[in-house]
Protein backbone atom coordinates (compact mmCIF):
# COMPACT_ATOMS: atom_id res chain seq x y z
CA UNK A 1 0.00 0.00 0.00
CA UNK A 2 1.07 3.83 -0.40
CA UNK A 3 1.49 3.40 3.56
CA UNK A 4 3.86 0.80 3.23
CA UNK A 5 6.06 2.34 0.51
CA UNK A 6 6.14 5.98 1.28
CA UNK A 7 7.45 6.82 5.06
CA UNK A 8 4.83 8.78 7.31
CA UNK A 9 5.92 11.44 9.33
CA UNK A 10 5.25 10.03 13.36
CA UNK A 11 2.45 12.39 14.05
CA UNK A 12 0.61 10.77 11.03
CA UNK A 13 0.95 7.31 12.05
CA UNK A 14 -0.01 7.92 15.19
CA UNK A 15 -2.96 9.62 13.87
CA UNK A 16 -3.93 6.87 11.90
CA UNK A 17 -3.30 4.24 13.89
CA UNK A 18 -5.34 5.75 16.92
CA UNK A 19 -9.01 4.45 17.94
CA UNK A 20 -12.17 6.00 15.34
CA UNK A 21 -12.13 10.05 15.13
CA UNK A 22 -14.43 11.74 17.16
CA UNK A 23 -16.11 14.76 16.70
CA UNK A 24 -15.34 18.22 18.31
CA UNK A 25 -18.33 19.57 19.90
CA UNK A 26 -18.03 21.97 22.89
CA UNK A 27 -14.39 21.84 23.11
CA UNK A 28 -14.89 17.86 23.89
CA UNK A 29 -14.14 15.08 21.78
CA UNK A 30 -16.62 13.20 21.27
CA UNK A 31 -18.59 10.18 20.00
CA UNK A 32 -21.74 10.42 17.33
CA UNK A 33 -25.12 10.16 19.64
CA UNK A 34 -25.53 6.42 17.22
CA UNK A 35 -22.10 5.21 18.04
CA UNK A 36 -22.06 4.78 14.55
CA UNK A 37 -18.67 5.45 12.60
CA UNK A 38 -17.50 5.47 8.95
CA UNK A 39 -14.66 4.66 6.64
CA UNK A 40 -12.27 6.84 4.98
CA UNK A 41 -10.12 5.84 1.64
CA UNK A 42 -6.50 6.23 0.31
CA UNK A 43 -7.93 6.89 -3.19
CA UNK A 44 -4.18 5.45 -4.31
CA UNK A 45 -5.19 2.02 -3.17
CA UNK A 46 -8.72 2.22 -2.34
CA UNK A 47 -7.34 0.83 1.68
CA UNK A 48 -9.27 2.00 4.51
CA UNK A 49 -7.23 4.80 6.26
CA UNK A 50 -9.31 5.87 9.50
CA UNK A 51 -12.94 5.19 11.18
CA UNK A 52 -14.39 8.62 11.99
CA UNK A 53 -17.58 9.44 13.21
CA UNK A 54 -21.04 9.31 11.52
CA UNK A 55 -22.56 12.07 12.46
CA UNK A 56 -26.16 12.98 11.80
CA UNK A 57 -28.80 15.55 12.91
CA UNK A 58 -28.42 15.09 16.50
CA UNK A 59 -25.28 15.56 16.46
CA UNK A 60 -25.04 19.15 13.95
CA UNK A 61 -27.90 19.86 16.74
CA UNK A 62 -25.27 19.23 19.61
CA UNK A 63 -22.77 21.14 17.93
CA UNK A 64 -25.40 24.23 16.97
CA UNK A 65 -26.25 24.20 20.88
CA UNK A 66 -22.72 24.60 21.82
CA UNK A 67 -21.45 27.40 19.12
CA UNK A 68 -25.09 29.01 20.55
CA UNK A 69 -23.83 28.82 23.85
CA UNK A 70 -20.40 30.45 22.69
CA UNK A 71 -21.79 32.74 20.55
CA UNK A 72 -24.31 34.09 23.32
CA UNK A 73 -22.56 33.54 26.99
CA UNK A 74 -19.24 32.75 25.91
CA UNK A 75 -16.26 35.56 25.56
CA UNK A 76 -15.62 34.93 21.67
CA UNK A 77 -17.52 37.75 20.36
CA UNK A 78 -17.45 40.04 23.31
CA UNK A 79 -13.28 39.06 23.33
CA UNK A 80 -10.90 41.91 22.61
CA UNK A 81 -10.34 41.90 18.99
CA UNK A 82 -6.30 42.03 19.40
CA UNK A 83 -6.92 38.69 21.59
CA UNK A 84 -8.68 36.92 19.13
CA UNK A 85 -6.08 38.01 16.28
CA UNK A 86 -3.57 36.51 18.41
CA UNK A 87 -5.24 33.27 18.69
CA UNK A 88 -6.36 33.00 14.85
CA UNK A 89 -2.31 33.66 14.27
CA UNK A 90 -1.29 30.97 16.11
CA UNK A 91 -3.67 28.54 14.13
CA UNK A 92 -1.32 30.19 11.11
CA UNK A 93 2.14 29.40 13.12
CA UNK A 94 1.02 26.25 14.24
CA UNK A 95 -0.18 24.72 10.40
CA UNK A 96 2.69 26.31 9.21
CA UNK A 97 5.41 24.54 11.48
CA UNK A 98 3.49 21.10 10.75
CA UNK A 99 2.92 21.73 7.08
CA UNK A 100 4.41 18.36 6.09
CA UNK A 101 2.67 16.41 8.62
CA UNK A 102 -0.62 17.79 7.01
CA UNK A 103 0.00 18.09 3.92
CA UNK A 104 1.00 14.24 4.04
CA UNK A 105 -2.48 13.33 5.73
CA UNK A 106 -4.10 15.35 2.92
CA UNK A 107 -2.13 13.40 0.18
CA UNK A 108 -3.57 10.34 1.80
CA UNK A 109 -7.03 11.52 2.27
CA UNK A 110 -7.46 13.00 -1.41
CA UNK A 111 -4.75 11.46 -3.57
CA UNK A 112 -2.86 14.98 -4.25
CA UNK A 113 0.77 14.81 -4.57
CA UNK A 114 2.07 15.21 -0.58
CA UNK A 115 4.74 17.97 -1.97
CA UNK A 116 2.04 19.84 -3.27
CA UNK A 117 -0.11 20.22 -0.19
CA UNK A 118 2.42 20.80 1.90
CA UNK A 119 3.40 23.98 0.06
CA UNK A 120 0.04 25.07 -1.91
CA UNK A 121 -2.69 23.96 0.29
CA UNK A 122 -1.35 23.81 3.70
CA UNK A 123 1.16 26.60 3.26
CA UNK A 124 -1.76 29.06 1.99
CA UNK A 125 -4.31 27.74 4.85
CA UNK A 126 -1.53 29.56 7.09
CA UNK A 127 -1.47 32.40 5.18
CA UNK A 128 -5.33 32.65 5.29
CA UNK A 129 -5.35 32.51 8.93
CA UNK A 130 -2.05 34.90 8.89
CA UNK A 131 -4.02 37.42 6.57
CA UNK A 132 -7.91 37.31 8.57
CA UNK A 133 -6.04 37.23 12.23
CA UNK A 134 -4.92 41.25 11.22
CA UNK A 135 -8.38 41.78 10.07
CA UNK A 136 -9.81 41.26 13.52
CA UNK A 137 -8.57 44.99 14.59
CA UNK A 138 -9.85 46.59 11.69
CA UNK A 139 -13.55 45.81 11.79
CA UNK A 140 -15.13 49.47 11.74
CA UNK A 141 -18.28 50.97 11.15
CA UNK A 142 -18.84 54.35 9.94
CA UNK A 143 -20.39 58.05 11.55
CA UNK A 144 -23.30 58.98 8.78
CA UNK A 145 -24.26 62.35 8.44
CA UNK A 146 -28.21 62.52 8.68
CA UNK A 147 -30.67 65.34 7.27
CA UNK A 148 -33.64 64.06 7.06
CA UNK A 149 -36.25 67.36 5.77
CA UNK A 150 -38.28 65.70 8.45
CA UNK A 151 -36.39 65.80 11.44
CA UNK A 152 -36.74 69.64 11.34
CA UNK A 153 -33.40 71.44 13.17
CA UNK A 154 -33.35 68.23 15.57
CA UNK A 155 -29.41 66.97 15.51
CA UNK A 156 -28.49 63.44 15.61
CA UNK A 157 -24.71 61.04 16.30
CA UNK A 158 -25.48 58.38 14.05
CA UNK A 159 -23.35 55.52 13.03
CA UNK A 160 -22.93 52.09 11.60
CA UNK A 161 -21.52 48.64 13.58
CA UNK A 162 -20.35 45.68 12.12
CA UNK A 163 -21.47 42.77 13.75
CA UNK A 164 -20.95 39.25 13.85
CA UNK A 165 -23.63 37.11 12.11
CA UNK A 166 -24.02 34.52 14.61
CA UNK A 167 -23.38 30.55 14.31
CA UNK A 168 -22.09 29.65 11.06
CA UNK A 169 -22.06 26.58 9.22
CA UNK A 170 -19.43 26.20 7.30
CA UNK A 171 -20.01 22.94 4.44
CA UNK A 172 -16.71 22.32 2.16
CA UNK A 173 -15.46 19.66 -0.21
CA UNK A 174 -13.08 17.20 -0.80
CA UNK A 175 -11.00 18.20 -3.38
CA UNK A 176 -9.32 21.35 -1.25
CA UNK A 177 -9.96 20.39 2.17
CA UNK A 178 -7.90 21.84 4.71
CA UNK A 179 -7.51 25.32 2.50
CA UNK A 180 -11.68 25.31 1.35
CA UNK A 181 -12.10 24.92 5.81
CA UNK A 182 -9.52 28.03 6.34
CA UNK A 183 -11.36 30.12 3.80
CA UNK A 184 -14.10 29.77 5.67
CA UNK A 185 -12.92 29.50 9.16
CA UNK A 186 -10.61 32.29 9.44
CA UNK A 187 -13.19 35.13 8.15
CA UNK A 188 -16.05 33.71 10.51
CA UNK A 189 -13.48 33.84 13.58
CA UNK A 190 -12.12 37.02 12.83
CA UNK A 191 -15.40 38.80 12.86
CA UNK A 192 -16.63 37.10 16.16
CA UNK A 193 -18.36 34.42 15.12
CA UNK A 194 -18.84 30.78 16.18
CA UNK A 195 -18.47 27.75 13.67
CA UNK A 196 -19.83 24.40 12.66
CA UNK A 197 -17.67 22.59 10.48
CA UNK A 198 -18.73 20.01 8.30
CA UNK A 199 -15.84 18.22 6.34
CA UNK A 200 -16.45 16.21 3.24
CA UNK A 201 -17.19 12.53 3.77
CA UNK A 202 -14.52 11.39 1.39
CA UNK A 203 -11.80 13.67 3.10
CA UNK A 204 -12.76 14.59 6.49
CA UNK A 205 -9.22 13.86 8.51
CA UNK A 206 -7.36 16.91 7.68
CA UNK A 207 -10.21 19.20 9.56
CA UNK A 208 -9.93 16.99 12.90
CA UNK A 209 -6.24 17.65 12.90
CA UNK A 210 -7.08 20.79 12.68
CA UNK A 211 -9.86 20.36 15.40
CA UNK A 212 -6.55 19.51 17.89
CA UNK A 213 -4.74 23.12 16.47
CA UNK A 214 -7.43 25.36 17.81
CA UNK A 215 -7.39 23.56 20.83
CA UNK A 216 -3.50 23.54 21.21
CA UNK A 217 -3.96 27.39 20.14
CA UNK A 218 -6.26 28.02 23.17
CA UNK A 219 -9.87 28.58 21.32
CA UNK A 220 -12.67 28.22 24.05
CA UNK A 221 -14.66 25.81 23.91
CA UNK A 222 -17.77 26.07 21.79
CA UNK A 223 -15.82 28.69 19.30
CA UNK A 224 -15.09 25.81 17.02
CA UNK A 225 -16.81 22.72 16.79
CA UNK A 226 -16.16 19.94 14.21
CA UNK A 227 -19.24 17.56 13.06
CA UNK A 228 -17.67 14.70 10.17
CA UNK A 229 -20.58 13.12 8.32
CA UNK A 230 -22.27 12.91 5.07
CA UNK A 231 -24.64 15.01 3.23
CA UNK A 232 -27.77 14.46 5.47
CA UNK A 233 -25.49 16.34 7.98
CA UNK A 234 -24.89 18.97 5.86
CA UNK A 235 -29.09 18.99 5.27
CA UNK A 236 -29.38 19.25 8.97
CA UNK A 237 -27.42 21.94 9.36
CA UNK A 238 -28.75 24.24 6.63
CA UNK A 239 -32.47 23.99 7.89
CA UNK A 240 -31.26 24.64 11.20
CA UNK A 241 -33.36 27.29 12.52
CA UNK A 242 -30.68 28.37 15.19
CA UNK A 243 -28.29 28.56 12.21
CA UNK A 244 -27.33 32.47 11.39
CA UNK A 245 -25.18 31.42 8.43
CA UNK A 246 -24.35 28.67 5.45
CA UNK A 247 -21.05 28.98 3.80
CA UNK A 248 -21.19 26.31 1.07
CA UNK A 249 -18.27 25.17 -1.29
CA UNK A 250 -19.76 22.55 -3.43
CA UNK A 251 -21.31 21.48 -6.29
CA UNK A 252 -23.97 23.64 -8.37
CA UNK A 253 -27.15 21.13 -7.14
CA UNK A 254 -26.30 21.26 -3.59
CA UNK A 255 -25.74 24.99 -3.81
CA UNK A 256 -29.22 24.66 -4.54
CA UNK A 257 -30.50 22.51 -1.96
CA UNK A 258 -29.01 24.78 0.56
CA UNK A 259 -30.63 28.15 -0.74
CA UNK A 260 -34.15 25.62 -0.36
CA UNK A 261 -33.20 24.39 3.01
CA UNK A 262 -32.03 27.90 4.45
CA UNK A 263 -35.95 29.25 3.89
CA UNK A 264 -37.03 28.14 7.02
CA UNK A 265 -35.17 30.84 9.13
CA UNK A 266 -34.01 33.07 5.90
CA UNK A 267 -30.45 32.33 7.25
CA UNK A 268 -27.65 33.88 5.12
CA UNK A 269 -26.22 31.89 2.66
CA UNK A 270 -23.18 31.94 0.78
CA UNK A 271 -21.88 29.51 -1.62
CA UNK A 272 -19.30 28.86 -4.07
CA UNK A 273 -20.30 26.46 -6.94
CA UNK A 274 -19.13 24.55 -9.43
CA UNK A 275 -17.37 26.22 -13.14
CA UNK A 276 -16.77 25.64 -16.98
CA UNK A 277 -13.97 28.13 -17.19
CA UNK A 278 -12.85 29.53 -20.42
CA UNK A 279 -9.16 29.71 -20.97
CA UNK A 280 -8.80 32.11 -24.25
CA UNK A 281 -5.33 31.92 -26.49
CA UNK A 282 -4.53 34.82 -29.10
CA UNK A 283 -2.21 34.18 -31.60
CA UNK A 284 0.14 37.07 -30.63
CA UNK A 285 0.62 35.06 -26.66
CA UNK A 286 3.83 33.91 -24.93
CA UNK A 287 3.13 30.60 -26.97
CA UNK A 288 5.66 28.61 -24.64
CA UNK A 289 4.03 30.25 -21.66
CA UNK A 290 0.93 29.95 -22.40
CA UNK A 291 1.06 25.86 -23.21
CA UNK A 292 2.33 25.72 -20.27
CA UNK A 293 -0.34 27.45 -18.51
CA UNK A 294 -3.00 25.97 -20.55
CA UNK A 295 -1.70 22.78 -18.88
CA UNK A 296 -1.93 23.85 -15.70
CA UNK A 297 -4.75 25.63 -15.89
CA UNK A 298 -7.15 22.35 -16.08
CA UNK A 299 -4.38 19.72 -14.53
CA UNK A 300 -3.69 21.36 -11.41
CA UNK A 301 -5.10 19.10 -8.70
CA UNK A 302 -5.81 16.22 -11.08
CA UNK A 303 -8.89 18.76 -12.48
CA UNK A 304 -10.23 18.46 -9.56
CA UNK A 305 -10.81 22.08 -9.06
CA UNK A 306 -14.06 24.51 -9.61
CA UNK A 307 -11.65 26.84 -11.16
CA UNK A 308 -9.80 24.54 -14.10
CA UNK A 309 -9.69 25.70 -17.60
CA UNK A 310 -11.48 23.29 -19.27
CA UNK A 311 -12.95 24.81 -22.33
CA UNK A 312 -9.92 26.33 -23.99
CA UNK A 313 -10.26 28.60 -26.73
CA UNK A 314 -7.83 28.90 -29.32
CA UNK A 315 -7.15 31.30 -32.92
CA UNK A 316 -7.52 29.69 -35.40
CA UNK A 317 -4.07 30.54 -36.76
CA UNK A 318 -2.26 28.46 -33.94
CA UNK A 319 -4.86 25.96 -33.31
CA UNK A 320 -3.23 22.81 -34.64
CA UNK A 321 0.32 23.48 -33.00
CA UNK A 322 -1.15 25.16 -29.74
CA UNK A 323 -3.39 21.66 -29.31
CA UNK A 324 -0.59 19.56 -30.03
CA UNK A 325 1.94 20.78 -27.79
CA UNK A 326 -0.85 20.92 -24.59
CA UNK A 327 -1.43 17.46 -25.36
CA UNK A 328 2.28 16.66 -25.61
CA UNK A 329 3.46 18.04 -22.41
CA UNK A 330 -0.13 16.77 -21.10
CA UNK A 331 1.52 13.15 -21.85
CA UNK A 332 4.41 13.93 -20.11
CA UNK A 333 3.31 13.95 -16.63
CA UNK A 334 3.86 11.58 -14.17
CA UNK A 335 1.16 9.74 -12.91
CA UNK A 336 1.36 8.19 -9.46
CA UNK A 337 0.25 7.80 -5.77
CA UNK A 338 0.10 11.65 -3.98
CA UNK A 339 2.78 10.34 -1.45
CA UNK A 340 5.41 9.51 -4.13
CA UNK A 341 7.63 12.69 -4.57
CA UNK A 342 7.79 12.20 -8.38
CA UNK A 343 4.44 12.43 -8.54
CA UNK A 344 2.71 15.26 -10.73
CA UNK A 345 -0.89 13.69 -11.58
CA UNK A 346 -2.63 11.84 -8.43
CA UNK A 347 -5.66 9.48 -8.19
CA UNK A 348 -9.26 10.82 -8.54
CA UNK A 349 -10.52 11.47 -5.07
CA UNK A 350 -13.26 8.47 -5.29
CA UNK A 351 -14.70 5.56 -7.29
CA UNK A 352 -17.84 7.90 -8.01
CA UNK A 353 -15.66 10.80 -9.13
CA UNK A 354 -13.63 8.19 -11.10
CA UNK A 355 -16.79 6.77 -12.82
CA UNK A 356 -18.14 10.06 -13.57
CA UNK A 357 -14.84 10.98 -15.78
CA UNK A 358 -14.57 8.35 -17.40
CA UNK A 359 -18.02 8.28 -18.13
CA UNK A 360 -17.40 11.48 -19.29
CA UNK A 361 -14.67 10.81 -21.64
CA UNK A 362 -16.36 8.09 -23.36
CA UNK A 363 -19.08 10.53 -24.03
CA UNK A 364 -16.92 12.72 -25.69
CA UNK A 365 -15.67 10.39 -27.81
CA UNK A 366 -18.86 8.47 -28.74
CA UNK A 367 -20.20 12.25 -30.02
CA UNK A 368 -17.15 12.30 -32.32
CA UNK A 369 -14.49 14.44 -30.24
CA UNK A 370 -10.95 13.03 -31.13
CA UNK A 371 -8.68 12.52 -28.07
CA UNK A 372 -5.00 14.32 -28.92
CA UNK A 373 -3.82 12.56 -25.65
CA UNK A 374 -5.58 10.50 -23.37
CA UNK A 375 -8.88 9.41 -23.39
CA UNK A 376 -9.33 6.57 -20.68
CA UNK A 377 -8.14 5.25 -17.23
CA UNK A 378 -4.75 5.08 -16.48
CA UNK A 379 -3.61 1.49 -14.80
CA UNK A 380 -5.77 -1.08 -13.28
CA UNK A 381 -5.43 -0.23 -9.72
CA UNK A 382 -6.28 3.24 -7.98
CA UNK A 383 -8.56 6.46 -9.27
CA UNK A 384 -6.17 7.09 -12.12
CA UNK A 385 -7.12 8.59 -15.55
CA UNK A 386 -5.28 9.96 -18.20
CA UNK A 387 -5.25 13.70 -18.84
CA UNK A 388 -7.11 13.80 -21.73
CA UNK A 389 -7.07 16.70 -24.33
CA UNK A 390 -10.60 16.49 -27.12
CA UNK A 391 -10.57 18.63 -30.09
CA UNK A 392 -13.20 18.19 -33.01
CA UNK A 393 -15.57 19.33 -30.12
CA UNK A 394 -19.10 21.28 -30.75
CA UNK A 395 -20.59 24.00 -28.29
CA UNK A 396 -23.15 21.48 -27.11
CA UNK A 397 -20.98 18.34 -26.50
CA UNK A 398 -21.48 17.18 -22.60
CA UNK A 399 -17.61 17.83 -22.15
CA UNK A 400 -18.32 21.67 -23.51
CA UNK A 401 -21.22 22.16 -21.16
CA UNK A 402 -20.87 20.33 -17.77
CA UNK A 403 -18.29 20.57 -14.92
CA UNK A 404 -16.11 17.53 -15.21
CA UNK A 405 -14.26 17.59 -12.46
CA UNK A 406 -11.34 15.77 -13.64
CA UNK A 407 -8.52 16.21 -15.98
CA UNK A 408 -10.58 16.68 -19.15
CA UNK A 409 -9.80 19.62 -21.45
CA UNK A 410 -12.17 20.50 -24.70
CA UNK A 411 -10.09 22.59 -27.23
CA UNK A 412 -12.02 24.83 -29.91
CA UNK A 413 -10.64 27.38 -32.38
CA UNK A 414 -11.89 30.95 -32.82
CA UNK A 415 -11.49 33.13 -35.46
CA UNK A 416 -11.84 36.29 -34.56
CA UNK A 417 -11.60 38.94 -30.73
CA UNK A 418 -15.14 39.89 -31.63
CA UNK A 419 -16.59 36.64 -31.19
CA UNK A 420 -15.12 34.97 -28.85
CA UNK A 421 -15.88 36.17 -25.23
CA UNK A 422 -19.64 35.32 -26.34
CA UNK A 423 -17.99 31.80 -26.95
CA UNK A 424 -16.60 32.00 -23.45
CA UNK A 425 -19.54 32.84 -21.84
CA UNK A 426 -22.16 30.12 -23.27
CA UNK A 427 -21.78 28.52 -19.89
CA UNK A 428 -24.62 28.45 -17.54
CA UNK A 429 -20.92 28.93 -14.99
CA UNK A 430 -18.76 32.07 -14.30
CA UNK A 431 -16.28 31.28 -12.24
CA UNK A 432 -12.81 32.11 -13.94
CA UNK A 433 -11.30 32.68 -17.10
CA UNK A 434 -7.90 33.01 -18.53
CA UNK A 435 -6.67 35.43 -21.38
CA UNK A 436 -3.23 35.01 -23.11
CA UNK A 437 -1.94 37.82 -25.62
CA UNK A 438 1.10 40.31 -25.78
CA UNK A 439 -1.35 43.41 -26.70
CA UNK A 440 -2.10 44.51 -23.45
CA UNK A 441 -5.75 46.78 -25.16
CA UNK A 442 -6.79 43.67 -25.61
CA UNK A 443 -6.27 41.86 -22.35
CA UNK A 444 -8.36 44.43 -20.92
CA UNK A 445 -11.33 44.46 -23.32
CA UNK A 446 -11.86 41.09 -22.93
CA UNK A 447 -11.51 40.98 -19.34
CA UNK A 448 -13.82 43.20 -19.53
CA UNK A 449 -16.76 41.52 -21.57
CA UNK A 450 -16.10 37.71 -19.79
CA UNK A 451 -18.82 36.91 -17.54
CA UNK A 452 -16.79 35.32 -14.36
CA UNK A 453 -15.65 36.67 -11.29
CA UNK A 454 -12.11 36.06 -11.40
CA UNK A 455 -9.87 36.86 -15.14
CA UNK A 456 -6.35 36.38 -15.01
CA UNK A 457 -4.07 37.40 -17.94
CA UNK A 458 -0.90 35.65 -18.67
CA UNK A 459 -1.14 33.46 -15.78
CA UNK A 460 -4.20 30.59 -14.57
CA UNK A 461 -4.84 30.11 -11.04
CA UNK A 462 -3.89 34.07 -9.89
CA UNK A 463 -4.97 33.45 -6.65
CA UNK A 464 -4.52 35.90 -3.37
CA UNK A 465 -5.81 35.87 -0.31
CA UNK A 466 -6.23 39.64 -0.88
CA UNK A 467 -8.48 39.59 -4.53
CA UNK A 468 -11.88 38.20 -3.69
CA UNK A 469 -13.48 35.19 -5.18
CA UNK A 470 -16.30 33.48 -6.56
CA UNK A 471 -18.88 33.03 -9.01
CA UNK A 472 -21.18 34.83 -11.55
CA UNK A 473 -24.44 33.06 -12.67
CA UNK A 474 -24.47 29.45 -11.55
CA UNK A 475 -21.09 29.76 -9.92
CA UNK A 476 -22.40 31.43 -6.56
CA UNK A 477 -23.33 33.49 -4.45
CA UNK A 478 -21.17 36.23 -2.25
CA UNK A 479 -17.05 36.30 -2.49
CA UNK A 480 -14.40 34.78 -0.13
CA UNK A 481 -11.34 35.97 0.49
CA UNK A 482 -10.14 40.11 0.77
CA UNK A 483 -12.20 42.40 2.52
CA UNK A 484 -15.38 41.02 0.68
CA UNK A 485 -15.16 37.83 2.45
CA UNK A 486 -14.83 39.00 5.43
CA UNK A 487 -17.64 41.34 5.49
CA UNK A 488 -19.72 38.12 4.43
CA UNK A 489 -19.18 37.33 7.72
CA UNK A 490 -20.34 40.68 9.44
CA UNK A 491 -24.01 42.11 9.50
CA UNK A 492 -24.48 46.33 9.73
CA UNK A 493 -26.49 47.79 12.44
CA UNK A 494 -27.61 51.53 12.37
CA UNK A 495 -27.53 53.24 15.20
CA UNK A 496 -28.81 57.01 15.31
CA UNK A 497 -29.18 58.85 18.25
CA UNK A 498 -30.91 62.33 19.08
CA UNK A 499 -29.14 64.64 20.59
O1 LIG B 1 -20.21 17.46 -4.06
P1 LIG B 1 -21.29 17.87 -3.00
P2 LIG B 1 -19.76 15.98 -4.49
C1 LIG B 1 -18.69 19.40 -8.08
C2 LIG B 1 -17.89 18.52 -9.03
C3 LIG B 1 -18.14 17.15 -8.49
C4 LIG B 1 -19.57 17.28 -8.07
C5 LIG B 1 -20.04 16.28 -7.05
O2 LIG B 1 -18.40 18.64 -10.32
O3 LIG B 1 -17.97 16.16 -9.44
O4 LIG B 1 -19.68 18.57 -7.53
O5 LIG B 1 -19.17 16.26 -5.93
C6 LIG B 1 -22.15 18.22 1.49
N1 LIG B 1 -27.01 19.71 2.16
N2 LIG B 1 -17.88 19.94 -7.01
O6 LIG B 1 -20.94 15.10 -4.60
O7 LIG B 1 -22.29 16.79 -2.85
C7 LIG B 1 -21.19 17.07 1.33
O8 LIG B 1 -21.29 16.19 2.43
C8 LIG B 1 -25.87 20.21 2.68
C9 LIG B 1 -17.46 21.30 -7.19
O9 LIG B 1 -18.71 15.55 -3.60
O10 LIG B 1 -21.75 19.24 -3.36
C10 LIG B 1 -19.86 17.82 1.24
O11 LIG B 1 -19.42 18.20 2.54
N3 LIG B 1 -24.64 19.70 2.41
C11 LIG B 1 -16.85 21.85 -5.99
C12 LIG B 1 -20.23 19.06 0.45
O12 LIG B 1 -21.65 19.21 0.60
C13 LIG B 1 -24.59 18.63 1.60
C14 LIG B 1 -16.14 20.98 -5.05
C15 LIG B 1 -19.88 19.02 -1.05
O13 LIG B 1 -20.47 17.90 -1.63
C16 LIG B 1 -25.75 18.07 1.02
C17 LIG B 1 -16.71 19.66 -4.95
C18 LIG B 1 -27.00 18.65 1.35
N4 LIG B 1 -28.16 18.21 0.82
C19 LIG B 1 -17.52 19.19 -5.94
N5 LIG B 1 -25.37 17.04 0.22
C20 LIG B 1 -16.23 23.21 -6.07
N6 LIG B 1 -17.05 24.24 -6.25
O14 LIG B 1 -15.05 23.38 -5.92
C21 LIG B 1 -24.02 16.96 0.30
N7 LIG B 1 -23.54 17.92 1.13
Amino acid sequence: TAIAEYPLAAPVQRFLAGPPKKLLIGGEWVEAASGRTFATHDPATGNALTEVAYGQGEDVDRAVRAARRAFDDGPWPSMKPNERERLIWRVGDILSARAEEFGQLEALDNGKAATIASAVDVAWAADVFRYYAGWATKIEGSTVNVSMPFAGDARFHAYTLREPVGVCGLIVPWNFPILMAAWKLAPALAAGNTVILKPAEQTPLTALLLGEVFQEAGFPPGVVNIVTGFGDAGAALSAHEDVDKIAFTGSTEVGKKIVDAAKGNLKKVTLELGGKSPNIVFADADFDAAVEGCVNAWLFNHGQCCVAGTRLFVEDKIFDEFTQAVANVASQVKIGPGLDPATQLGPLVSQEQFDKVTGYMAAGLADGARALTGGKRHGDTGFFVEPTVFVDVKPEFSIVQEEIFGPVVAAMPFDAEAGVAAAANDSIYGLAAGIWTRDISKAHRTARQIKAGSVWVNQYNGFDTAMPFGGYKQSGWGRELGAAGLDAYTIIKSVNIAL
